[in-house]
């Protein structure tokens, strides 16, 4: 029987992963943990407790007295807030992870799951199909964060067998929680202001492509890398992930075709500068033959489904 702790279940990854690892392992058995209080499916639906992931011996005693057997350890800093506070950042980012790898040598974790980012990568990245093993010189704190992470994943499962899995993941489009301070926030704004506004005022310029994912894409992508049998597991830095690659102009596009006022115009800001320097699509072909990822969200089937639900959020 899997006891399973997720840090971060407020995020907004974390708000809808705990829901349907739930639904696979059994309310009781998903504890959810943030430092800020969750949303009421999270709090309502099995244990929530808040709790500091830097704060070692809270987290260690939770996760004896528990009996945890495995962590998803989501809490992070993203890209456009680290940029504001470099320091503070890698030392969350950094210091959490490691905190997690050695609890998990300590009391002997089965599993563990940490996000990476295509933030890992850079301007001397091949910019379009980025391959799974390529120059990674990232140019941001999160990115180097990010980098490092997956450097001492792999070293800890190299030296001491410890299963972590991990996805470099895309940017995050969802309805349910909304991002925080990440340069791909954008993209989920827009819905809310084409909505409420008709017009949204953009931080990325027209043609900015990056790679994107629906969340429920990436929960089941999350899921199936984690319940993958150990023997297909070939990468233990991070599994690029590929999703949907757009630009501000296209997705505004995809809008109109909804709501034909909305109006989009486009004020770069320090942001501009970070999404210059990733990728515009990723090659996840080892994803898919290791352990078989698929998607099944476009551009166009995630834009109704957002849409819907965020007027049904929103009242309109
Ligand atoms: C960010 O924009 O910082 C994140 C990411 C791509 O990791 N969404």
């Amino acid at each position: 029987m899997e006891r399973i702790l997720i840090i971060g279940a407020a995020g907004q990854i974390g708000s809808e992963l705990t829901i349907e690892l739930r639904n696979v392992y059994g309310n009781e058995n998903v504890f959810a943990t943030d430092i800020k209080q969750a949303p009421a499916d999270v709090t309502e639906s099995g244990p929530f407790q808040l709790l500091d992931v830097l704060d070692e011996k809270t987290l260690i005693h939770f996760i004896i007295r528990n009996k945890i057997t495995q962590v998803y350890h989501l809490a992070a800093v993203l890209s456009g807030n680290a940029e504001k506070i470099p320091l503070q950042a890698w030392d969350i980012n950094m210091r959490s992870l490691l905190i997690i790898l050695n609890l998990a040598r300590e009391v002997g974790l089965k599993k563990i799951f940490w996000p990476s980012s295509i933030a890992v990568f850079g301007k001397t990245t091949p910019k379009i199909n980025t391959p799974q093993l390529t120059v990674t010189e990232p140019n941001t704190v999160y990115g180097i964060s990010k980098l490092a992470g997956e450097r001492w994943c792999e070293y800890y499962f190299n030296k001491y067998k410890l299963d972590i899995r991990s996805i470099r993941y895309p940017g995050l489009i969802s309805y349910k929680t909304e991002a925080g301070g990440g340069t791909t926030d954008y993209a989920v704004e827009i819905f809310y202001e084409a909505i409420s506004n008709r017009k949204y005022e953009c931080f990325l310029e027209k043609d900015s492509t990056l790679p994107m994912m629906f969340m429920p894409d990436a929960i089941k992508a999350t899921i199936d890398l984690m319940e993958a049998d150990l023997s297909k597991i070939t990468i233990r830095s991070s599994y690029n992930l590929g999703g949907i690659s757009f630009s501000p102009g296209e997705i505004s596009n995809e809008i109109k075709k909804h709501i034909p006022e909305f109006e989009i115009t486009y004020k770069p800001d320090f942001r501009q500068k970070i999404a210059e320097s990733w990728p515009k699509s990723i090659d996840d072909s080892v994803a898919r033959k290791d352990w078989d990822c698929k998607y099944i969200y476009d551009l166009n089937k995630m834009t109704e489904v957002m849409l819907r639900e965020i007027k049904i959020k929103l009242n309109k």
